[in-house]
């Protein structure tokens, strides 16, 4: 079955985006640019068909697109993220993806970003992070239930989403930064972000590789030390943004 890739481009307003963890640095637009061209051309490598989404000017944050819906085998859940300025987003992410999946939503006042859950088998962690309430993860429950899904919700630290601290990186294998997770990744076998490289713990898999930043060396030693297949990309522009790799892309089977 195909893979499908969704991506949006970088919009002209991308120095303006949200940021919750980190102090706005200048950002080079083309040099972002052609990262994520590159971020898009290595997707294509692993032989997802890439899609496009035009950005939207004045959409700062839009090349994320992970936030905007949680897509599963048989539905996509489109969010209602956190951020105010974001949710604007959603209607080209959920026009991209009716075609291939029926689209339900998250509705007000509850929150949710993507980037917040986990999907390990037919569990879907939540991240209850400052962009993702306990309403959300009701309603989360109620529409993926019926499916067979089961939701947990669990704390995220001192970071921006689940996402940023734990993904799964081969089956049942978790890459983690245990200051950012709590206890429930025990139950998982689990490697550790090199110490040095905090924000390291966001792999994006694609069949059996790993899209990974190029700026975690020591991470990434870790990876190729359990026989991982990583592929590199520099995505440092996206990183100033509080961007990393799984959180532009949303990748699924397009049947
Ligand atoms: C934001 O704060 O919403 C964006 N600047 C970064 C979003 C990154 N998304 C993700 O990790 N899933």
């Amino acid at each position: 079955m195909p893979l499908l890739a969704v991506t949006r481009d970088l919009s002209p307003a991308f120095e303006q985006c949200q940021l919750t963890h980190l102090a706005r640095q200048p950002i080079d637009l083309a040099r972002a640019r052609a990262q994520h061209a590159a971020y898009q051309r290595c997707l294509a490598s692993l032989g997802c068909q890439v899609e496009r989404l035009p950005a939207g000017d004045s959409l700062p944050d839009c090349v994320f697109v992970e936030d905007c819906a949680i897509v599963l085998d048989e539905i996509a859940v489109l969010t209602r993220p956190g951020a105010p300025s974001r949710r604007l987003e959603v209607p080209a992410v959920e026009a991209a993806l009716r075609p291939y999946r029926p689209a339900v939503h998250i509705a007000a006042p509850a929150t949710i970003d993507g980037g917040d859950v986990l999907r390990i088998g037919r569990t879907l962690y939540v991240g209850l992070s400052t962009r993702t309430t306990g309403l959300a993860i009701e309603q989360l429950e109620g529409l993926v239930g019926p499916f067979g899904y089961q939701v947990v919700a669990v704390e995220v630290r001192a970071c921006l989403h689940l996402k940023s601290a734990v993904t799964e990186v081969a089956p049942n294998l978790l890459l983690v930064n245990p200051a950012w997770t709590g206890d429930w990744v025990r139950a998982f076998d689990r490697l550790e972000v090199d110490p040095d490289e905090p924000f390291a713990a966001n792999a994006l898999r694609v069949g059996d590789a790993l899209v990974y930043p190029c700026a975690f060396p020591g991470t990434r030693a870790r990876l190729e030390a359990r026989g991982l297949d990583v592929r590199p990309v520099d995505v440092s522009e996206l990183a100033k943004a509080e961007g990393a790799v799984t959180c532009c892309s949303l990748v699924f089977e397009a049947s």
